[in-house]
C-alpha cells in the first residue's frame, strides 16, 4: 500500500511516522508513506499556497491551483483508489472505514484546513470527506496521522502476531477483555484463577464474557443493533 499526504506542515508528521510499528511497518516495506509540502507545488513566484477570501471575511483560504497540481502530479504516476479529505465536517472515521482503507492500493490524504480551503477543491477533487471525532483541530494533520495509524497497523505482516488486529476492540463490536502479565500476585492484587488454570475453553468462554461485561458498561451503544455497522 502507498499513502501519499498532502500538507503545509510536514513536519507535523515526522514524529508519528517515524516511531514503532509505523517506522517497522515502512522499513518492512509493506506500506510507503510519502509526505508532501503543498508549498512545493505552488504556481506563482512568491510560493503562495493561499491568498483572501472572495466576499471578504477574515482569515485566508487555500488555493486551488497548488492543490490541483500536486494532485495531477501524483495521479500521472500512478492509478489512484482515493483522494481523501480531513475535516470536521466530515463523514465519521471508524474501524470499518480503516478496514476498508487498509485494502487499498494507493491512496492521498489532503489535510484540510476546515473553513480555509476553496470549496472547489473540495467540489472536484476529493472523494471523500472523512473527520476523526466531534472537535475541531487546528489542522487536519493529526487526523491523517491518526488515520495513517488505524489502516496501517492493519495491513498483513504489519503485527507480529497476525491474529492480533482481529482481537481489537470495536473489530467485532466488543471492547477487548483484561489482560494480565506477571506477577500473579502483586501485593495481594490477584490476577483472576481461571487464567491460571490451563482450560483453554474456560479460558475463551471467560474473556468473551468481560468484552460483554465491558462493553455493556462502557460502551452500550456498540451492542444497539442499529449501531453494529453491519448492514
Ligand atoms: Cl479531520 N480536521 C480538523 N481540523 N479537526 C478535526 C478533524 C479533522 N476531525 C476531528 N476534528
Amino acid at each position: 500500500m502507498r499513502i501519499d499526504i498532502l500538507t503545509l506542515f510536514p513536519g507535523m508528521f515526522e514524529g508519528p511516522f517515524s516511531e514503532s510499528i509505523l517506522k517497522r511497518a515502512t522499513e518492512k516495506k509493506l506500506v510507503e508513506i510519502h509526505v508532501h509540502n503543498i508549498r512545493d507545488y505552488s504556481t506563482d513566484k512568491h510560493r503562495r499556497v493561499d491568498d483572501y477570501p472572495f466576499g471578504g471575511d477574515a482569515g485566508m483560504v487555500m488555493m486551488i491551483e497548488p492543490i490541483y497540481k500536486a494532485i495531477k502530479t501524483l495521479k500521472k504516476e500512478r492509478a489512484y483508489d482515493r483522494v481523501i479529505f480531513t475535516t470536521p465536517d466530515g463523514e465519521l472515521f471508524d474501524q470499518k472505514m480503516a478496514n476498508y482503507f487498509s485494502t487499498l492500493q494507493n491512496i492521498i490524504i489532503l489535510c484540510g484546513h476546515y473553513k480555509g480551503i476553496d470549496q472547489r477543491i473540495r467540489d472536484h477533487l476529493i472523494d471523500q470527506e472523512v473527520s476523526i471525532g466531534n472537535y475541531v483541530l487546528t489542522g487536519g494533520e493529526l487526523a491523517a496521522a491518526v488515520m495513517t495509524d488505524a489502516i496501517v497497523r492493519l495491513i498483513p505482516g504489519v503485527l507480529h502476531d497476525e491474529t492480533s488486529a482481529l482481537t481489537d476492540s470495536f473489530q467485532d463490536d466488543l471492547l477487548s477483555p483484561p489482560v494480565y502479565t506477571r506477577p500473579c500476585n502483586f501485593k495481594g492484587w490477584r490476577v483472576p484463577e481461571i487464567l491460571l488454570s490451563g482450560d483453554d475453553g474456560k479460558i475463551q468462554q471467560w474473556k468473551l464474557e468481560k468484552a460483554i461485561e465491558r462493553t455493556k458498561k462502557r460502551r452500550p451503544d456498540l451492542l444497539d443493533e442499529e449501531n453494529t455497522g453491519k448492514d
